[in-house]
């Protein structure tokens, strides 16, 4: 007999929205929190960036929800296979944000780190471009973005949605500028540094 060629029969045509290795969840939304989910009372909430930088900045919760917002929608994926496909959020572009804070030359990676104590590490080059935001509303299309529930990181979050989801920390306190590379929670338990769903990048080295 011959043999199989895997993915060519009895397949059926793969959706091309969906990175390799991964499953259209549908309407679900997975919560997926490794801590208890905090309730943080934005009267007290602060976001921060810092590290290198020119000037450490730091914005309460009425001042960044001063800032122009944007729009973004599109599809996330989870490195534990699920792909949500269609949400649509809102948030304040990082890139407004760094550049109050001003990055220096050197630095060329990010710790984001959570109210919670959650980390997890990017390249700097990941989170600028209109490519990660810190959102604050999120829902499925075409309903318009509501407020983030608890469980999924509300007040704010970072979306960091062409990388998997796992960088999109939630409960995010702020974020510290690096010379070199710093691994975070899931990182430092054999996650990706970068973490790209399209290159498959789910544990270090692949
Ligand atoms: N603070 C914090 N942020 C986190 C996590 C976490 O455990 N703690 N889990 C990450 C993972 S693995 C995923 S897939 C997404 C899940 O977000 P959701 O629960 O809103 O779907 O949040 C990411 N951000
Ligand atoms: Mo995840």
């Amino acid at each position: 007999m011959p043999p199989v060629t895997r993915g060519f029969v009895g397949r059926r045509k793969r959706d091309p929205r969906l990175p390799p290795g991964q499953y259209d969840v549908g309407d679900q939304w997975p919560v997926l929190t490794a801590e208890p989910a905090p309730n943080l009372d934005t009267a007290r909430w602060t976001f921060r960036i810092d590290g290198l930088v020119e000037r450490p900045a730091e914005w309460t919760w009425d001042e960044i929800r001063a800032l122009p917002r944007e729009r973004w929608d599109g599809d996330i994926h989870c490195v534990t296979t699920w792909t949500k496909f269609g949400m649509t959020w809102e948030g304040i572009p990082v890139d407004t944000l760094l550049e109050a804070a001003g990055p220096l030359p050197g630095a060329r990676y990010v710790v984001a780190h959570s109210h919670t104590g959650y980390t997890t590490n990017l390249p700097l080059a990941d989170i600028t471009g209109g490519r990660a935001w810190l959102a604050f509303a999120a829902g499925t299309a075409p309903a318009a973005p509501a407020p983030l529930t608890r469980e999924h990181g509300g007040p704010a979050r970072l979306l960091v949605p062409h990388l998997y989801f796992w960088k999109s920390a939630k409960w995010v306190a702020g974020l510290r500028l690096l010379a070199e590379d710093e691994p975070g929670f899931w990182e430092r338990n054999g996650y990706h540094d970068r973490g790209d769903p399209w290159a498959e990048q789910r544990f270090q080295g692949d």
